[in-house]
């Protein structure tokens, strides 16, 4: 059966915008993956990490009727294929596809943790997510009305593109 996920796309490298459509398209050619719509792009200031420039960010809404380890694997597959290289821990990169909800599922393992275990602290992550889900599965079982961003979060994260196209 299939379930709903939801993907957080980072390029800070390269043809920005044109990485997070590449892997909306790579991702749309995986078995068992179909992407369903994408929120606008938002320029974002770094978080984490060495000083280094700033992101394009998105979030895509897929179905799926991968496993949640068969998707992590998929999105890590994309990655590779687009060059990513994990040379400096949360720096630069073309592409970081992440997965960030997976139907109602809690996974708290090694290599996966679902929800993504600082979504909500992310204003990259939480203003493209909220266009696409009104109440979406949160850290701690929390709500996204109540989520409380710490200052200076909002301003880092500008409306930079439309949604990235869905392949049909
Ligand atoms: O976790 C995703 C990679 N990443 C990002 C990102 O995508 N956007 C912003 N603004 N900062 C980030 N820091 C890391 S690591």
């Amino acid at each position: 059966m299939a379930v709903t996920a939801y993907l957080g796309l980072g390029a800070n490298i390269g043809d920005r915008l044109g990485n997070l459509q590449r892997a909306v398209d790579l991702l749309a050619k995986q078995t068992g993956v179909t992407v369903v719509r994408s929120s606008r792009v938002y320029e974002t200031d770094p978080v984490g990490g060495p000083p280094q420039p700033p992101f394009l960010n998105a979030v895509v809404e897929i179905t799926t009727e991968l496993s949640p380890h068969e998707l992590l694997s998929a999105c890590g597959g994309v990655e590779n294929v687009m060059g990513r290289v994990r040379v400096v821990h949360w720096g630069p990169r073309p592409i970081d596809i992440d997965i960030l909800t997976y139907d109602e599922t809690t996974i708290d393992e090694t290599d996966l943790q679902v929800p993504h275990p600082r979504m909500h602290e992310r204003g990259f992550v939480l203003a493209p997510l909220a266009e696409l889900a009104d109440d979406p599965p949160l850290p701690g079982g929390r709500h996204l009305a109540e989520v409380r961003l710490a200052p200076g979060v909002v301003e880092g994260v500008r409306p930079f593109a439309p949604p990235l196209a869905v392949p049909s």
